[in-house]
């Protein structure tokens, strides 16, 4: 009996090696027409989510889609869904995708990786005449970089408060919405039961340079960090820049600048991997001869444990009140956006790492420092993501950068990881 049972496993383990290769050509290939929807001059994508260039985007994300035999559809939120049936289509979905917007200024690698990735399965199913057991699905996310909207929709979060933000596009989360062919009215229509999901997957670049730097393959992530993010607003007072005392200003901006040093020493200042950061910042009335009035900035905390981000707020807050005082400017904190921490599943992780494995891929064990759709999804199914190198470590840059062959390494660790998944019971 045991016998047997060990050859009929050495067969499916054949038959698993026996999938069909990515092609990094083609993946490498499309990498570089996605990358001319948004193109910027440094050779990275500008393309916001609700952008004409995010539409552009997924036309052609969607056109793949359709060619690959992918049943699509728009959700309530927005986000691209591309079924394929299984043998057993009563059965769970295994999903998976990334998403398609990047950050002003951004790369041609995050997100597109994962959802060229995820198509690039379907075309080595197709290929090889694959039927899974489960019936599967491509996720493609809506306006990931704006706080991962699409996938709150789906894990049945994404409150209605946040539709009225406006997004980089200029246009609220809501019209954004409108423009990509969903209904923010019949958003919980979006939304998916626990349960009806066998496995989330996403491949996506590690976007700093662990991988990289000690020549590894394959990151298998443990968890992904919460993300806080507040509008801090400052009031001071608006005044001749030419008559008015030093000692008599109510500098919004220079109170600021003392915030910003502040928030930096109260990240730096507990033993950690936190991150504490200031990208934005706008003055008020803004004229080199008016001292600033107003400041508004954005100050956003990471962390793997959501207590820790709380306890450097703390410290911020404290701070914030001690520059109040002594500058006579006063500060107000509006919390924008919560990405909880979450950790991926246990046997999806020793799945993915088995399969890298089997694949003769180098690998490690690893957190993400950067928020995904997964930690979203690890809320109503089990989750996993693969990282594949980012050169130097570069990303939320023009300059990200990942070889053509270690994309088609990641969609091969992907692809065998859902073949394994589609066999195991859990
Ligand atoms: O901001 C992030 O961490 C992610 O890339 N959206
Ligand atoms: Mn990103
Ligand atoms: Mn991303």
């Amino acid at each position: 009996m045991k016998t047997i049972l060990i050859a009929l496993l050495a067969l499916l383990s054949c038959d698993l090696m026996a999938q069909p290769h990515a092609s990094a050509s083609r993946m490498e290939e499309r990498i570089k027409k996605l990358g001319t929807f948004g193109a910027n001059p440094e050779g990275g994508v500008s393309r916001v989510a609700f952008s004409e260039a995010d539409l552009q985007g997924r036309a052609y994300v969607i056109s793949l889609m359709k060619n690959a035999g992918l049943e699509v559809s728009i959700d309530a939120a927005g986000n691209i869904i591309g079924q394929r049936k299984g043998k057993n289509n009563n059965l769970p979905v295994i999903a998976f995708g990334s998403h398609i917007d990047s950050v002003p200024n951004g790369g041609n690698y995050d997100g597109d990786v994962g959802s060229l990735g995820a198509i690039e399965c379907i075309e080595l199913l197709n290929e090889g005449k694959i039927q899974t057991n489960h019936p599967l699905e491509v996720i493609i996310f809506e306006d990931e970089e704006g706080g991962l909207t699409g996938s709150e929709a789906i894990a049945g979060i994404l409150g209605s408060n946040k539709l009225d933000l406006l997004s980089h596009s200029g246009k609220t989360i809501r019209q954004g919405i409108q423009l990509l062919g969903g209904d923010p009215e019949r958003l919980s229509s979006a939304a998916r039961k626990k349960g009806s999901i066998h496995a989330f997957l996403e491949l996506h670049i590690e976007q700093g340079g662990i991988l990289f730097q000690e020549g590894l393959q394959i990151g298998v992530v443990e968890g992904i960090v919460g993300i806080n993010q507040w509008r801090v607003t400052a009031e001071g007072k608006a005044n001749h820049a030419g008559t008015t005392p030093m000692n008599q200003r109510q500098d919004a901006l220079l109170a600021s600048s003392k915030l910003v040093v502040a928030i930096n020493e109260a990240a730096t200042s507990i033993q950690g991997r936190q991150v504490a950061t200031v990208g934005k910042i706008a003055a008020w009335p803004g004229a080199p001869n008016v001292i600033p009035g107003k400041t508004e900035f954005m100050l956003e905390i990471r962390d793997l444990s959501h207590d820790r981000i709380m306890e450097v707020f703390s410290k911020v807050r404290l701070r914030a009140e001690e520059i109040s005082k002594s500058s006579g400017v006063s500060f107000r904190f509006e919390l924008l956006n919560e990405n909880l921490p979450a950790l991926t599943d246990k046997y999806v992780q020793q799945t993915i790492a088995d399969a890298a494995k089997e694949l003769n891929y180098s690998q490690k064990f690893m957190p993400s420092g950067a928020g995904h759709d997964t930690q979203d999804m690890a809320r109503i199914a089990p989750t996993g993501m693969l990282f594949i190198p980012s050169k130097d470590g570069i990303s939320h840059s023009p300059y990200e950068y990942s070889t053509a062959e270690d994309m088609a390494r990641g969609v091969d660790a992907l692809l065998h990881s859902i073949l394994k998944l589609d066999l195991s019971g859990k």
